[in-house]
């Protein structure tokens, strides 16, 4: 029988049953996150990100120890830049764009080290790992194939950058009929403004796209 564990969140509690939750962390790659890589080269402060290493690290070991499902995501296109669009590669006008040579390896691309997912995150054996070419987790890839073979209804939703990857998929999953709760330590923006909105976004008009808490609940919930 399911069990339901219970968090505060806003705008109000959230409930889910763990064995039909899927933790899922989005981005976490070295090129946005790691000092020296295409996040920084570009004049952001990474510092904004690695503050969500730690509570995702303490988040995904309770996770983990509970034998519950876990997912991680990776934004990155394929060698021969087929699955780029256009309008992806020009857009900002930079003068180094994705599949240009960059501080760790082509951006993002697959393959590359700085595409790779950060050490003190690494996927665990039997984790999936979803390689998707969009800032959405859903569109083309299989994660939806994914959590419905595993009959996962609810997710907990992590990762960089939350006004952009972290938003979009949430409103993907929202429309695909999951539950999200998005935990904000553990979620992270370049820009403070956009982490607030970001946040502000999904848990407004009674929670229009999922729920807002922190990690530490979370942890304990699991743990009771
Ligand atoms: C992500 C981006 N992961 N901001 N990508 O948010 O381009």
């Amino acid at each position: 029988m399911a069990r339901f564990l219970s968090v505060a969140a806003e705008p109000y509690e959230f409930q889910f049953d763990p064995d039909r939750s899927a933790l899922l962390i989005i981005d976490m790659q070295r090129d946005f996150l790691e000092p020296g890589g295409f996040g920084e080269m570009l004049g952001n402060d990474v510092a904004q990100l690695r503050r969500t290493i730690e509570p995702n690290r303490a988040l995904l070991k309770a996770w983990r120890d509970r034998g519950l499902s876990v997912i991680h995501t990776r934004e990155g296109h394929r060698p021969d830049l087929s699955d780029l669009p256009d309008a992806k590669k020009v857009r900002g006008r930079a003068k180094t764009t994705i599949g240009d040579a960059g501080p760790m390896g082509r951006i993002l691309v697959r393959g590359e080290a700085g595409h790779d997912i950060i050490a003190e995150l690494y996927p665990a054996p039997g984790e999936p790992v979803i390689d998707k070419p969009g800032k959405g987790a859903f569109w083309a890839t299989d994660l939806h194939a994914i959590l419905q073979h595993r009959g996962i209804k609810q997710l907990v939703v992590t990762g960089v950058t939350t006004e952009v990857c972290v938003n979009t998929t949430v409103r993907e999953a929202n429309d695909r009929g999951y539950d999200c709760l998005v935990l904000e330590d553990c979620v992270g923006s370049y820009f403070p403004e956009f982490q607030a909105m970001g946040l502000k976004m999904i848990k407004a008009q009674g929670g229009i796209f999922g729920w807002v808490s922190n990690s530490d609940t979370v942890i304990e919930a699991l743990a009771a």
